[in-house]
């Protein structure tokens, strides 16, 4: 499996689960002692505890129309700050595209809270719990941050797959505003959840060779397959059925940089022997 199809479609065991105390503010037991301000603000939590309804609403949209989206809920010091971050990645990769596969990978910054974050798992389970009528599993996120920048950003466009997880959220991150935007492109939930690893292999086989992808993309840029056009705006966060959904990502102009997070949660297979073998690791 190339590097490419492995980074996007999150087909990765290589994270362990790990927990975190909740960064939100826990009253302290000293009557006496108080909250400074400073402690405060460094631990804002990195994503809000969502209503219910909210969580039901967007699994609805997932249904619906491919995508539910959480509205303003990535701070803006928090994006800025991984602006900085990725501008220097993208700069020091000589303006080409650059990723960043798992939680290490980008240690110390927002993304590493986010993938931390109970509120963030939270609301993905509650999703997972609407969407299937399930119990969600207790498994770490497989996050990937992607930089779509200068020429080579374009062969990482029009990739149409399906991911490995039930649920992917995307919070973009940079996302240029005019020209080629580098819009989300998906075809929505146009597959069950398999019952056996065989059986997602042979969709994916089917999806992820030179004659459907040329079709694909022959089609979407005719106009002949009307896709679903998702134009992300930082500080939301779209959630879909990246599993069950054929989707991909318009390219954006050359000279602009386009960041995206992923975040992927539930592996159906992830206990699968076939996949275990396929991948030469053992079932996890
Ligand atoms: O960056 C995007 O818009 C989508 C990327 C994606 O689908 C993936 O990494 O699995
Ligand atoms: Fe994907």
């Amino acid at each position: 499996m190339n590097k490419e199809f492995s980074e996007i479609t999150g087909d990765d065991t290589s994270q362990t689960f790990s927990t975190v105390a909740s960064p939100n503010i826990s009253a302290p037991l000293d009557a006496n002692a108080h909250i400074d301000l400073a402690t405060a603000i460094e631990t804002r939590a990195a994503f809000p505890s969502l209503p219910y309804d909210t969580l039901v609403r967007i699994a609805d949209d997932m249904n619906r129309q491919g995508f539910g989206v959480a509205t303003d809920c990535i701070h803006p010091d928090d994006l800025s700050a991984l602006r900085t971050f990725i501008e220097q990645k993208v700069a020091a990769a000589g303006g080409e595209y650059i990723a960043f596969t798992g939680r290490d990978s980008v240690s110390g910054t927002f993304l590493d809270a986010l993938g931390l974050s109970p509120e963030f798992m939270q609301a993905c389970q509650t999703i997972y719990r609407k969407g299937t009528g399930t119990a969600p599993p207790t498994a770490p996120f497989y996050q990937v941050l992607r930089c779509l920048s200068g020429k080579t950003g374009e062969k990482h466009a029009f990739f149409f797959h399906y991911d490995s997880y039930v649920i992917t959220a995307l919070v973009p991150i940079i996302m240029p505003t005019e020209g080629k935007r580098g819009d989300l492109i998906m075809l929505p939930n146009t597959r069950r959840i398999r019952s056996s690893y065989f059986r997602n292999l042979v969709d994916k086989i089917l999806l992820d060779n030179t004659l459907t992808q040329v079709a694909l993309k022959h089609l979407v840029r005719s106009g002949y397959l009307r896709p679903t056009r998702v134009r992300m705006l930082p500080g939301n966060v779209y959630f879909f059925w990246g599993y069950r959904s054929v989707h991909a990502n318009e390219p954006c102009d050359h000279d602009k940089t386009r960041a995206t997070a992923l975040f992927h949660y539930a592996n159906p297979h992830a206990g699968s022997r076939l996949r275990g073998m396929a991948r030469g690791t053992p079932a996890a």
